[in-house]
């Protein structure tokens, strides 16, 4: 047993985080190429303009993806770069750089696995009120038709969103991440409904326009659960935490149901429904239509979990975490259990193969004396996390597992203080050195996890 035969071992990135060239050949302006030239915005005032080069170095970072032995690429396109202004006008420069890379991965070998949306809003759209314009729904709808049109003779893996949690809770709740509004919570609803029915949409138009039969699935994020033993009452209280919602309204982003159950299950989950009515935009039969439009795969990143016990008034609890608990360097709590109960939960309640579409940590690697990046904290964290994947892989239907991230990047609002790669990059030289990480997830490729 252990993971299928055809199981997918690949890593993920995405464009703003990789790319650079962000004012060459005619791409148009997001929301992040903004954001981050305002003061205050990033950590140490850093932007993705030129991150890790991968515009230019594409081929040379596939040789690398080649010689770790990866399987599948996942990454996502930057809308404004094929369409500068959101719409409209198409600009081929931007075309010709996917159509290359996707060339590229397949003469090596290597399955693209397409992202549509990794949080780049074209900054005219934005403009036009971006997600809280019902357009929007139309105007990705095109997008996605551009993207079939043009890829989906030789790409075949589609996801729609990345983490729409992040791009709506801290692009327009929080305002950490672009564009950096604090919306009111009526607003952000509005939004992630136009969110949802963007999905939809998208999915629509691939199908229609898609050049063979696709595979497409969406890859959100959220708090995931696990049950602190495995008594059945334990069991229960993780599986009713990891889809109910946050006790807090301004929290309320942060929800595996909200952003999933309409999409598997065709209606917002109803006891948080009602209990966000008040800031609820005005919802139909067609939007909920729209929204579950059939998908063939269910993405989900995951990094970390709560561990929950039944308490002992019979209502779920979170167990507080012990003094001293394990952390990345990004301080996030390393949870093993989250790779099994994760996908676990969402089977249960989905009904869909599974890929985790992100998973991994941040560690603040460093060049040692003997030119070589040692990284036994991002070993042991995968060695504990993919042997938890590995039971999930008896139980569940688990089709493939993307490494958070090929190479170290741009991490948003931290800027390029976290390294997330199992390959360093001297951003100074834009060398890259293999991590130890990097042969160690090419052992367990080759063997396909046999020894984890
Ligand atoms: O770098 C991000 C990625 O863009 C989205 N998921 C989480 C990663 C690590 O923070």
């Amino acid at each position: 047993m252990g993971f299928a035969k055809d199981f997918v071992w690949g890593a993920a990135t995405s464009s703003y985080q990789i790319e650079g060239a962000a004012q060459e050949d005619g791409k148009g302006q997001h929301v992040w190429d903004v954001f981050v030239k305002e003061p205050g915005h990033i950590a140490e005032g850093h932007t993705g303009d030129r991150a890790c080069d991968h515009y230019h170095l594409f081929r040379e970072d596939i040789k690398l993806m080649k010689e770790m032995g990866l399987m599948a690429y996942r990454f996502s396109i930057d809308w404004s770069r094929i369409l500068p202004e959101g719409v409209g006008r198409v600009n081929e420069k931007g075309i010709a750089f996917y159509s290359e890379l996707i060339d590229t991965l397949l003469q090596h070998g290597i399955e693209p696995y397409i992202t549509l949306y990794h949080w780049e809003l074209p900054y005219a759209l934005h403009q036009r009120g971006g997600w809280m314009n019902p357009q929007m729904v139309e105007w990705f709808g095109e997008y996605a038709k551009l993207v079939a049109e043009r890829f989906s003779d030789r790409v075949k893996y589609f996801f729609t969103l990345n983490e729409p949690q992040c791009f709506v809770g801290l692009g327009f709740l929080t305002g950490e991440h672009a564009p950096g509004i604090k919306a009111p919570l009526k607003d952000t609803f509005a939004m992630a409904h136009h969110v949802l029915k963007a999905h939809g949409r998208a999915v629509q138009m691939l199908r229609q326009y898609g050049k063979q039969d696709l595979v497409i699935g969406y890859a959100p994020t959220g708090s995931m659960c696990y049950p602190e033993t495995e008594r059945e009452e334990d069991v229960e209280a993780a599986r009713q935490m990891i889809f109910s919602m946050s006790q807090e309204d301004r929290n309320w982003t942060w929800n595996v149901a909200w952003w999933s159950d309409p999409i598997l299950l065709g209606h917002y989950p109803e006891k948080e429904f009602a209990c966000y009515e008040k800031y609820l935009p005005k919802i139909t039969d067609d939007d909920m239509k729209l929204i579950a439009e059939p998908i063939d795969i269910y993405g989900q990143n995951i990094y970390n979990g709560r561990c929950i016990r039944m308490g002992k008034d019979g209502k779920p609890e979170e167990v507080p975490r012990y003094v001293g608990f394990p952390r990345t360097a990004i301080n996030w709590p390393v949870t093993p259990e989250c790779l099994y109960w994760g996908p676990k939960f969402l089977y249960e309640r989905y009904k869909k193969p599974i890929y985790i579409t992100e998973n991994g940590l941040s560690c603040h690697d460093v060049v040692s004396l003997d030119k070589k990046v040692h990284d036994p904290n991002r070993i042991d964290f995968l060695a504990r996390y993919l042997h938890e994947l590995k039971r999930a892989a008896e139980e569940v239907d688990l089709r493939g597992y993307f490494h958070w991230s090929l190479m170290d990047n741009f991490e948003w609002a931290k800027g390029y203080t976290e390294r997330f790669g199992l390959i360093y990059v001297d951003y100074r030289t834009q060398e890259r050195i293999f991590k130890d990480s990097a042969y160690w997830y090419r052992d367990v490729i080759r063997k396909n996890g046999e020894d984890l």
